[in-house]
């Protein structure tokens, strides 16, 4: 490794952290996990949290008057508490618990989305988008008549501002765009796109999927009115994602699912709905998974967003400088770290990018292959598919050289 790429971390410790990390996946092969787009690693931190819920208090919560049920949601609810403080929510009552990003995206689409949009009326959104961030908008737009328009992606992987700018002139009533690229690792400019959809009236979501397990995120300085994210991605169980909204929107929308905990109050003729977050939280709840992200959030707190977010560009840095000494490797989206985040997605001239995953994957280098659920992002770069690997704060150099090690061994098999 080259001198000059520093990190903030103890990677070390961090990796003693991670249990899945120390193994071979064949015998003499250790394991190189670079698929965090797609699924981060928990650290026992996390997988100890929820074997102690459902070792020593599992109980359904807001429901009995017994000790266990009385602990689990004191669990739950501190765990909302420390989420909203991560993400700097201003109250717990806008933190709502979802299954995941996509669930988070249709709430808002659904609720939001039916009650206040009219045939005619304008959706915003960008090519870039992974497909939960496209498709609940087609469905809604087909609901009400209203109409979905695109950013396209300019050259070097960033959005075209400028049609952006263009399309708020039309007078959109949502804007919704991506802070983190899942496949280019793009980081748009997030804070100017929403003040300058606020500035013609639009309301704002913003895809937090990639870029909350990422890099420090601020929902009041970002002043984004909804915010999605899933908890697998950011060391925390699977099963549970968070829709943020800001207090008055939400207080405004009907709920997303009927059924238990989100009423106050049934009559055979009709309902009250309960006050927020628990107005859209029908239901049982995944409740060792919220208090396993509670404590995936203090895990992330400890060790700082800004540390975990310069680490990886640090190590993304070094891969797209290695990248590019293989030769024959086309990396989609921008090169310049400081608008892009961990997630580096390839072509190779000689090789099918499904190709280019087995073997990595012979070699112990898990990367994903396929369009990553972007698929409009891959007919813009006029590809069907890449190979994408992605980092996290357990990453190193040494597994970049790994990943590097084993490009030159897909070249020697299918270079001619
Ligand atoms: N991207 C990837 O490999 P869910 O599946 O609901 O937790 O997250 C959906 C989602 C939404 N937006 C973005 C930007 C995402 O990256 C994802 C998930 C994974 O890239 C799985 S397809």
């Amino acid at each position: 490794m080259k001198s000059d790429y520093s990190t903030p971390l103890d990677v070390d410790a961090i990796r003693a952290d991670f249990p899945i990390l120390h193994q071979e996946v064949r015998p003499g092969v250790p394991l190189v996990y670079l698929d965090n787009a797609a699924s981060s690693q928990k650290p026992l931190a996390v997988i100890e949290t929820i074997s102690d819920y459902y070792s020593r208090y599992n109980a359904n919560v807001h429901r009995g008057i017994h000790k266990l049920s009385e602990a689990a949601t004191d669990a739950y609810e501190s765990a909302r508490r420390r989420i909203q403080a991560f993400i700097n929510a201003a109250s717990f009552r806008e933190i709502i618990f979802t299954r995941n990003t996509t669930e988070s995206i249709n709430l808002v689409a659904q609720s939001w989305g039916r009650s206040n949009l009219e045939p005619g009326d304008l959706i915003v959104s960008t090519e870039m988008e992974h497909h939960s961030n496209i498709v609940p908008w087609q469905m809604l737009a087909g609901q009400t008549g209203a109409v979905l328009k695109f950013v396209p992606i300019a050259e070097g992987g960033i959005l075209d501002l400028d049609v952006y700018h263009q399309l708020l002139e039309e007078g959109p009533k949502l804007v919704t765009f991506t802070e983190m690229s899942n496949v280019m690792g793009t980081i748009p400019p997030a804070r100017e796109m929403i003040e300058a959809a606020h500035a013609v009236g639009a309301v704002v979501h913003v895809d937090g999927a990639q870029s909350v397990p990422h890099m420090p995120v601020d929902v009041q300085a970002l002043d984004a009115d909804f915010l999605s994210f899933s908890s697998h991605k950011m060391c925390g169980p699977t099963g549970v994602g968070v829709l943020y909204g800001k207090r008055e929107i939400l207080e405004a929308m009907p709920p997303f699912l009927g059924g238990g905990d989100m009423i106050k109050r049934v009559e055979l003729g009709q309902s009250q709905w309960n006050d927020l977050p628990y107005k859209f939280e029908a239901g049982t709840p995944a409740i060792g998974e919220v208090i396993g992200l509670g404590a995936a959030v203090d895990y992330l707190g400890a060790i700082g967003m800004d540390k975990v977010h310069q680490h990886e560009q640090a190590v993304t840095k070094y891969a797209l400088d290695r990248l590019s000494e293989v030769g024959g490797v086309r990396v989609l989206g921008p090169e310049d770290v400081s608008i892009k985040g961990g997630a580096v997605a390839m072509v190779l001239d000689c090789a099918h990018p499904h190709d280019v995953a087995q073997v990595l994957d012979h070699h112990g280098i898990a990367t994903r292959a396929g369009h990553h659920c972007a698929m409009p992002l891959h007919q813009h770069c006029n590809v069907v598919a890449s190979t994408r690997a992605s980092f996290y704060l357990y990453n190193t150099f040494e597994e970049v050289d790994r990943l590097i090690d084993g490009l030159y061994k897909v070249k020697e098999l299918f270079a001619r």
